[in-house]
């Protein structure tokens, strides 16, 4: 595929951009001019959006953006499901020079209170199906609360709005847009990104490692708001013109299976998670993927197993690899003509990687180490976290808190995280957070959560807890403290196990020592 006018990459894989542009216009307008007007850009279960219509209505909603008040910097934050509109809202902002922030859709009203105070957005746009968390988050800052509104009644204001927009010019390493990231310990950082990140993802994993072009239907289980999702199901099928599957239902065996034999994607991306689902399902159902070339893996370890029993359920390879919301995409994974199941793969082209002890030096061939990264896509800081941004990008590079071993062949073998945090179906997790909703249940006095693995090897989150009353707890309040977490936190991080025990291990300063209690 010819790159837009304007870009180029070098032999090593460094990108050239012009000095002043913006990228709305390599994602969405330049199709026009390839004469893709009348082509799918995105197709759902209700609609079909070519690029001509996806054109005009980033147009639109820039215009509307800009007519609420925002303006140049001014964040949008979007609490949007997977839709068209979903584009119109990321892309129209971009092109106005407005920056978007989509946070994960499957949080609780708390923590959209933080986003909203923390990103100082001046709108908060939001699918109806979130109300319930977003209005209570809206109403519990009071007066500092920024203007909010339904993605339906978005709509009604892009039909108001012109259809043509100038698209804002903006250097290749201004701020673009945020994606939040979890950590064990305080709340989510903004991480963020610049112009040229998505260019460089799509480029360099998307069509370079993947071979994405305009003939690739790209169908995610894995959500927009995911820096996985939004490149696997966004950026990259508007990069070469393909075409993008939204579904915005919850992702089921059953869901997903239907969408890939409706809409017969040539690339379908999930998660272990759900790859183990979908297996348990082919045991008693067969489906048809054979229009997919290829399935990818990432947010957490595929297992060798499940690679081999999903090769000889349905044909096709798993490629699993690494990314992360700061590196914006994968920069280790595996590939159609090189993959070794059980490992990440290894490095994308266009990013330097290294495996480092403790003092800073690279460890020999097969040790393990810190993984470090350096690249073009690499979030440029941390919003208002000056420190959290120091530890982890130190001269260009980024520590991404994972340990690493290189296998003979140079494949890269996950080894764990050097926190205690946990990837759950994909998605971040805090011990700290399960924790600290664990002891504001009135039966208990400390909790402990550590990650185990399940049946199909896949790790979620068990607590060990110590009860205010001495005796051991029953079945009804495993329920009942199960009940709680789901109520209180995401659904997805409430405990799959809870053990009770008379104390817990801790350290001298009475931390508590997680690492004794995993099993
Ligand atoms: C872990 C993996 C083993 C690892 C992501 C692809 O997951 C993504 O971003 P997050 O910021 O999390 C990053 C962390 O998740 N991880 C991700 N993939 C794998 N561990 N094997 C894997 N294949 O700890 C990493 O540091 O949520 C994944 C593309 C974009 C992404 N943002």
């Amino acid at each position: 595929m010819a790159l837009p006018p304007g870009i180029a990459f070098s032999p090593d894989h460094k990108v050239s951009l012009p000095s002043r542009f913006n990228v709305a216009v390599p994602f969405i307008d330049r199709h026009l001019g390839e004469g893709r007007g009348a082509k799918a850009a995105i197709r759902t279960r209700q609609e079909t959006v070519t690029y001509a219509e996806l054109a005009e209505r980033v147009n639109r909603a820039g215009n509307a953006l800009l007519a609420a008040g925002l303006g140049p910097s001014d964040r949008l934050l979007m609490v949007v499901k997977d839709c068209p509109a979903f584009f119109y809202l990321f892309w129209g902002a971009i092109k106005a020079g407005i920056v978007p922030v989509p946070p994960n859709t499957l949080l609780r009203a708390d923590d959209y209170a933080y986003m909203v105070e923390d990103s100082g957005c001046r709108l908060v746009v939001y699918s109806s199906e979130f109300a319930g968390e977003i209005e209570p988050a809206l109403k519990q800052l009071g007066a500092k609360a920024p203007r909010a509104m339904t993605v339906d009644a978005f709509i009604a204001e892009m039909a108001k709005a012109s259809p043509a927009l100038d698209a804002r010019p903006a250097a290749p390493t201004d701020d673009c847009f945020w994606l939040y990231s979890s950590g064990s310990t305080g709340r989510p950082k903004g991480a963020v990104h610049a112009q040229r990140d998505m260019v460089v993802t799509s480029e360099l994993y998307g069509v370079r490692v993947l071979g994405v072009t305009d003939q690739d239907i790209c169908y995610s289980a894995a959500k927009l708001f995911f820096a996985y999702g939004q490149g696997n199901a966004m950026t990259f099928p508007l990069w070469v013109g393909g075409t993008a599957v939204l579904d915005d239902r919850r992702p089921t065996p059953d869901t997903t299976f239907e969408m890939i034999e409706t809409f017969k994607p040539t690339i379908y991306y999930g998660v272990p998670t759900l790859y183990a689902a979908q297996l348990a399902a082919l045991e008693n159902k067969s489906r048809d993927l054979s229009s997919v070339r290829a399935c990818v893996s990432a947010g957490e370890a595929l297992p060798a197993d499940m690679f081999r029993r999903w090769q000889e359920k349905t044909g096709t390879v798993i490629l699993d690899g690494i990314g992360s919301t700061e590196a914006l995409h994968i920069f280790v994974g595996n590939r159609l003509g090189d993959y070794r199941p059980g490992t990440s793969g290894k490095p994308v082209p266009g990013y330097e990687v290294r495996i480092l002890d403790e003092n800073g030096a690279a460890v020999a061939q097969g040790e393990s180490g810190r993984l470090w990264i350096r690249s073009e896509s690499t979030a440029k800081y941390y919003w208002n976290k000056p420190e959290k941004t120091a530890e982890t990008m130190v001269d260009g590079w980024l520590n991404t808190g994972d340990t690493y071993r290189q296998d003979d062949a140079g494949f890269f073998i996950y080894e764990g995280r050097s926190d205690d945090m946990l990837k759950v179906g994909g998605i971040w997790c805090s011990p700290v957070e399960i924790e600290n909703c664990l002891v504001g249940h009135p039966a208990v006095l400390e909790a402990a959560v550590v990650g185990h693995a399940d049946d199909e090897a896949l790790i979620k989150p068990k607590a060990i807890v110590v009860l205010k009353q001495l005796g051991s707890g029953d079945a009804a309040l495993t329920d009942a403290l199960m009940a709680h977490c789901k109520k209180t936190l995401a659904p997805y991080k409430y405990p799959r196990w809870v053990e009770y025990v008379p104390e817990l291990p801790k350290t001298a300063t009475g931390k508590i020592q997680r690492f004794k209690l995993r099993s």
